[in-house]
């Protein structure tokens, strides 16, 4: 016999914790309550009944990815300047109905900066492979959701998988490039083949180099035989001497913005990206692009989702949208970068070759510096002081 008149009196006492599990069974029996009854009142059922609890999942085996709900009607996408094609955020707007606003930085270190203290509202960013590594260490990352990116296919696999994204969870591969110098062949009678040119008086006033902590003192470690990943304490001493002893020459330290200075002939030559040197090139035919001896740095820049982003949607969309082969032509056609996209690239009038394995000796990729950040951010601090 139960002390209870109906099933919902027996659940309703259980829940209020007044029967132990002996009480809880006789009552039960008494109803005429099966093991399933138990579960329709919401009752978890213990001991010998006790059901053996689902197998942990087999982290092995893909688990289903979320569903994103339908496009947001904006987008906001941070990014380098100068770095996409004119018509590549209108067509989007237009076939998404969309409204995307880009704004412009000019190095990792001032978009990491922006992301940390919380700001922009960003859905998009545009970090080089060392910067994704240090956005992944400050939990500054979303997780994309694969299935939204069907034209993923067509990346390259040499910037799939990479260093800093082994799983390719958190970036799409955007440009790559080089860092060298770009000069006017018609003001410069020898072309520059060393970083050593930089040091030379007799450039004096009419030269730049990048407002990049990481280009700037790489290109010295590099000059110096060193690696643009250094942190030895030896090797960042003579970069800060080189870099010390070429600034009376410098007429600034300055970034993508010096192409206008180049085209108009008040710089000479610039330490410069070889796509913003191409830019520049297209408005005046007596710019060219040379990569110093010593060797120098060569990166590949990936949009990622930053953590907190609202439009994840639109971000996918607008993500899937460049990986169309025409779309990721026309951005390398006007950007005048290496398309990581191989779709993309044989549909382009002038593709960037990727370097040979002979031309691969001199460059390198940019790491985190790890805990030797804080000795490079001294350092800039120290040369663009002196
Ligand atoms: C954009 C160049 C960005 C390249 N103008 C930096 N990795």
């Amino acid at each position: 016999m139960s002390e209870f008149k109906t099933a919902q009196d027996l659940a309703d006492a259980v829940r209020r914790g007044e029967l132990d599990r002996r009480d809880f069974l006789r009552n039960s029996l008494g109803l005429g309550l099966t093991l399933s009854s138990f579960s329709v009142l919401g009752l978890a059922c213990s001991g010998e009944t006790e059901a053996p609890p689902p197998p942990p999942a087999d982290p092995a085996v893909p688990q289903p990815e979320p569903e994103l709900g339908p496009i947001e009607a904006e987008l906001h996408i941070y990014m380098w300047s100068d770095y996409i094609a004119e018509d590549t955020v209108p067509n989007f707007e237009k076939e998404f109905n969309c409204k995307v606003t880009v704004d412009t930085y000019e190095s990792n270190e001032e978009m990491i900066a922006k992301l940390q203290l919380g700001g922009g509202g960003y859905d998009l960013v545009c970090p080089s492979g060392y910067a994704v590594t240090v956005m992944g260490k400050l939990g500054l990352m979303e997780k994309l959701t694969r299935k939204y990116l069907p034209n993923a296919a067509n990346i390259a696999p040499i910037f799939s998988k990479t260093v800093f994204d082994p799983s390719d969870e958190h970036t799409v591969p955007w440009q790559w490039g080089i860092t060298g110098i770009a000069y006017r062949k018609d003001k410069i009678t020898t072309p520059p083949d060393s970083w050593a040119f930089f040091l030379d008086a007799a450039q004096k006033g009419k030269v730049t180099m990048m407002d990049d902590m990481r280009d700037n003192i790489g290109a010295w470690l590099k000059y110096r035989g060193k690696s643009v990943n250094s942190v030895d304490p030896a090797d960042l001493a003579a970069a800060k001497a080189d870099a010390i002893a070429a600034k009376p020459n410098l007429r600034a330290y300055i970034s993508a913005p010096v192409k206008g200075q180049l085209v108009a002939g008040d710089v000479f030559a610039a330490q410069l990206w070889n796509g913003d040197t191409m830019q520049a090139k297209a408005e005046n035919a007596e710019i060219e692009f040379a990569v110093p001896k010593e060797g120098a740095v060569i990166w590949c820049d990936s949009m990622v989702i930053p953590k907190g982003a609202k439009n994840i949607r639109a971000a996918h969309e607008f993500l899937n949208y460049v990986l169309r082969p025409d779309v990721g032509a026309a951005i390398s056609n006007f950007t005048g970068y290496g398309s990581p996209n191989s779709a993309a690239t044989a549909k382009m009038t002038t593709p960037v070759a990727y370097p040979t394995d002979e031309q691969m000796k001199t460059l390198e990729y940019q790491q985190d510096l790890g805990e030797g950040t804080a000795a490079w951010d001294q350092l800039w601090t120290d040369i663009k002081s002196a």
